[in-house]
């Protein structure tokens, strides 16, 4: 075996703030549903200097002479290595476009709390937020929500049958927008069976209810992309 190949087979490392599940969370959740062995590493920018791309932000992944930055990226990197995707282009495809597009709503749920960017605190921005969270709440929360809908009602995965990347990411994209809009969750929720079914389905998975109750489960916090602030969350 070469260098090259004995470092590959050394195992992933993932890079991410400490302390927060976020974006990380995303990379965990196929480990986690896998039963893949991973090393979870506190994200120091200034360790990737000697690698060519540097990573932009975390999460980062570390896999051999792999470096990859981008939580869609890197899902659809471990999805066939750890048996996460349908071996289909097409399917592939289709789980990156999911993948994306609950990236696009993360984006959102977090700029709920950060309208005006992350370079200003939550208490700098307290009055734009609050017209974001409305906005959010009242058309594009639910939007996304029917969007998924719609797709689950043929379920009981993202793509039908089989099971794949996406529905771990959408599992814990609906956990954190109800952690942190549970009133206006609360009153979307009934519209929404399917989707409703599919965290309890996802929850319920052997490796996933065992993660969820250890503790490597980081909690959602006000540090994170999901933040409940009650002034956001008001009828
Ligand atoms: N599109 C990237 C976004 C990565 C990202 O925004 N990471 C956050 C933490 S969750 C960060 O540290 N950003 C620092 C920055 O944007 O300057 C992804 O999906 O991985």
């Amino acid at each position: 075996m070469s260098t090259t190949e004995n470092r590959k087979s050394a195992g992933y490392r993932l890079h991410y703030w400490q302390g927060l599940p976020g974006r990380g969370e995303y990379v965990r959740l196929a480990f986690e549903a896998t039963g893949t062995p991973f090393e979870d590493v506190a994200f120091e920018p200034g360790r990737f200097d000697d690698h060519v791309p540097r990573p932009f932000a975390p999460p980062v992944l570390v896999h051999g002479d792999v470096l990859l930055s981008q939580t869609a990226v890197i899902l659809d990197y471990l999805a066939p290595r750890l048996g996460l995707v349908v071996d289909d282009p097409m399917l592939r495809a289709t789980s990156s476009m999911h993948q994306l597009t609950i990236a696009d709503l993360v984006v959102e749920a977090h700029d709920a709390h950060h309208p005006l960017g992350p370079q200003a605190y939550y208490e700098e921005q307290k009055a734009e937020a609050k017209k974001r969270a409305r906005a959010f709440i009242d058309h594009r929360l639910p939007k996304f929500a029917r969007h998924f809908e719609n797709i689950l009602q043929k379920g009981p995965w993202l793509l039908g049958d089989a099971f794949s990347y996406p529905d771990l990411s959408l599992f814990q994209t609906f956990a954190g927008i109800s952690h942190a809009f549970p009133n206006a969750y609360g009153r979307l929720a009934p519209e929404l069976p399917a989707l409703e079914a599919h965290r309890a389905r996802v929850a319920a998975l052997p490796k996933i209810a065992a993660y969820l109750a250890s503790d490597r489960r980081r909690p959602f916090n006000d540090s994170g992309l999901f933040r409940h602030y009650p002034a956001l969350d008001e009828s």
